[in-house]
């Protein structure tokens, strides 16, 4: 399921939208995560505290938040883009894909809750399917 043209054009005119709330959203999206799926705690046992509003969990939000932020400038090219970020994903922290999908989850909604009336049935679909490309290029070294 490839990004069309609209697609394409509509998360980068949402992203507008919401990059100067980025790092809030990343820190809340990451907090629900580990709130949400304990299971991903196990990833992010090296910190000290994984409560929300915790130095550690807002400090990664906002990097992850970065990350996405600069796939969607190199939304022609995800596979290219992360390659590097996927490395580091499969084989240094060796992060089980199946959680991309939790995190993408948690995004979306705390995007939905943030932004009700930007985020329309369109905005929906295009950024769903945006989170499932990132994450499937996050997911391309597994093999
Ligand atoms: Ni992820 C580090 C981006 C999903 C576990 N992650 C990073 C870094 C970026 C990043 C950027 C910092 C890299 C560096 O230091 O060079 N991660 C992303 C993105 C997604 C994602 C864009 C998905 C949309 N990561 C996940 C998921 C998990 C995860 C789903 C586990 C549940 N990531 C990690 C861990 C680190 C990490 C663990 C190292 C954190 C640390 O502080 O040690």
């Amino acid at each position: 399921m490839s990004l069309t043209a609209k697609d394409k054009a509509v998360v980068k005119a949402f992203w507008s939208k919401i990059s100067g709330k980025a790092d809030a959203i990343g820190h809340e999206a990451l907090a629900r995560m580990l709130v949400v799926y304990p299971q991903t705690k196990t990833y992010f046992s090296h910190w000290p505290d994984l409560s929300p509003g915790s130095e550690h969990v807002k400090k990664h939000g906002k990097t992850v938040m970065g990350a996405i932020s600069g796939a969607v400038e190199k939304i022609d090219d995800l596979l290219g883009g992360l390659s590097a970020l996927s490395d580091l994903h499969a084989f240094n922290l060796r992060v089980d894909p199946g959680n991309f999908k939790i995190l993408s989850h948690n995004i979306l909604v705390t995007l939905a809750i943030h932004f009700p009336g930007e985020f329309t049935p369109e905005v929906h679909v295009a950024v769903d399917k945006f989170l499932a490309a990132v994450s499937s290029a996050l997911a391309d070294k597994y093999r």
